[in-house]
């Protein structure tokens, strides 16, 4: 330590006594509070372990954004420098040089993949991680330590004070994911990088692309133009639809990879595929293209099993697909194929997972494709609810057992296109009505009995768009319900609290009202105004 580092003895006398009165108890935390800095306990998802006491850091106009050279860690310092500029006023200026300030170094120690340190106190903030995933998920934790205010994209008052100590956090769960369905509603590339800006607030890493249903196929593809140009070409309710070129496609996965956030695109096969039926006569076993589909009713479609050009197809469209992905997962679906016998969907299955691996990727497929033969290495995304049959639920479990790996996204818990309660507008209730409490107090690791604690990938939230069409809807519907899902695959089940959570969700809301994120004012959780 240089001279200049050096805390002056009395100081450091001070500040000892200061951290042992204010290193946190359950329910202890007047100092900071009084200080009008925002308490370690507030931090959603809740960190794997807090340690608050010592002086608060004031990040002023002279404070300057300290980066290692490492290009992960400049990356991850213009995005914090874009989040606090606006608001804060202050340049901000990224250096490599100096000493205090908001530091962010990547450097040894048991981070993982996405953990980080982040200490405060009156010298400067320092984030420390393995990798740039982990100063990424520390800098969110960091714009939670401060004020709401500092998410206003206009000039405000201050002051900017983080409260003092230390945060040591890495996740539960390698998979944080959530899910849009820009079939059934269109949403353009800037509705889908809102989204992400979102799910990166809470340490969501992956987005999920529902990108075809029967109401329209959404990403271009050279092989079968016809595809995107008629099968985007409508959506739910009429109305023109769209599809995102293949270089729109890509922004969205760089938008998403500057926010450590992986695409999973998916294709849903062999139901779920009325658009592409409608635009390719020849993908129908009579030849005949029914007409484009702007009606809600699922099970209805089929690809034609007994047709080569079927796989031709499955091979074109998950090959470019592929090319375009930098993501490990291509999601062929699998869901709801009541149009398709069960030897016809088991032969299809057969045949389309090698596909996915051909070209590199990962298969993902609705829990379904455990009545099949899931290949090696296969995710099955479990959308039960507590109602599924047994019989249902133990061929899920044996797959597990076997060894495929589970996502957990139950629709009567986590399906964000659930409605609250009866009288929220938007929303479906077949999966019933899901209040904020409900998405949240489930435990992912026990949540299917006989599930080895291995297998369980993590967690994904789904929004499908049957009854949205607007980023005002999605928000809705999302918040406050993801930050829950977002918990649940991030913090340790030790942590699992509804009465301290419900504490923790409210003081998001004013992060949401300075961020411009209309919510769904839940009576369950003590909201500040
Ligand atoms: C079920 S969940 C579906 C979707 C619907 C959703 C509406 C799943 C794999 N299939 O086709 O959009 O319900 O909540």
């Amino acid at each position: 330590m240089t001279r200049h580092h050096r805390t002056p003895r009395i100081l450091g006398t001070l500040l000892l006594v200061a951290t042992a009165a204010l290193t946190l108890g359950a329910g202890d935390r007047p100092a900071a509070a009084a200080r009008g800095t925002t308490p370690f306990d507030r931090v959603v998802p809740a960190p794997a372990s807090v340690q608050q006491g010592g002086a608060p850091y004031e990040i002023s106009r002279s404070t300057r954004i300290r980066v290692d050279g490492t290009s992960g860690s400049r990356q991850v310092g213009e995005y914090l420098a874009q989040v606090l500029r606006p608001s804060t006023g202050y340049p901000l200026p990224l250096t490599t040089t100096g000493t205090g300030g908001i530091r962010l170094a990547l450097g040894d120690g048991p981070f993982g993949a996405e953990g980080y340190r982040l200490t405060s106190d009156s010298r400067g903030v320092t984030i420390t991680a393995g990798r740039p995933a982990g100063l990424f998920h520390g800098v969110q934790t960091l714009r939670q330590l401060l004020p709401p205010a500092v998410e206003r994209k206009t000039a405000q008052p201050g002051p900017w004070a983080v409260a003092g100590g230390t945060v040591t956090d890495s996740p539960r769960y390698a998979y944080r994911g959530a899910m849009l369905d820009v079939s059934r509603h269109f949403f353009t590339v800037a509705q889908v990088e809102r989204y992400i800006d979102e799910l990166a607030l809470y340490k969501i890493n992956t987005l999920h692309l529902h990108l075809s249903d029967d109401q329209g196929w959404r990403i271009a593809v050279d092989s079968w133009p016809r595809l995107a140009s008629y099968g985007g070409s409508t959506q739910v309710g009429g109305g023109p639809g769209g599809f995102y070129t293949k270089a729109q496609y890509q922004e969205i996965v760089r938008h998403a990879a500057a926010r450590y956030v992986e695409i999973v695109p998916e294709i849903d096969m062999p139901g779920h595929t009325n658009a592409a039926l409608a635009s390719y006569a020849g993908l129908n076993c009579n030849g005949v293209a029914p007409p484009l589909y702007t009606g809600t009713n699922v099970g209805f479609s089929s690809l034609c099993v007994s047709k080569q050009e079927t796989y031709d197809f499955a091979d074109d469209v998950l090959r470019e697909l592929a090319a375009l992905t930098p993501g490990r997962y291509l999601h062929i679906g699998g869901d709801e194929a009541h149009s398709t016998s069960h030897a016809d969907y088991v032969t299809f299955m057969d045949r389309v997972q090698p596909i996915v691996a051909r070209y590199g990727k990962t298969v993902i497929g609705w829990h379904q494709l455990t009545g099949a033969h899931p290949v090696k290495g296969a995710l099955a995304q479990y959308w039960g609810l507590d109602s599924t049959s047994a019989q249902e639920k133990a061929q899920v479990v044996q797959a597990a057992r076997n060894g495929t790996g589970l996502i957990l996204s139950p629709a009567d818990r986590v399906y964000l296109d659930m409605k609250y309660t009866e009288d929220t507008p938007v929303g479906q209730d077949w999966a019933g009505l899901v209040e904020v409490r409900r998405s949240y107090d489930w435990d992912p690791g026990t949540y299917l009995p006989g599930v080895p604690a291995s297998a369980v990938a993590g967690v994904e939230a789904p929004l499908w768009s049957e009854t949205i069409t607007t980023a005002a809807d999605i928000d809705y519907l999302t918040f406050p319900r993801l930050p829950g899902v977002a918990e649940l695959g991030w913090s340790p089940a030790a942590t699992h609290d509804w009465d301290a959570y419900r504490l923790r969700l409210a003081a998001q809301g004013p992060r949401w009202d300075a961020l411009g994120i209309g919510y769904y004012r839940s009576p369950q959780v003590p909201w500040a105004s």
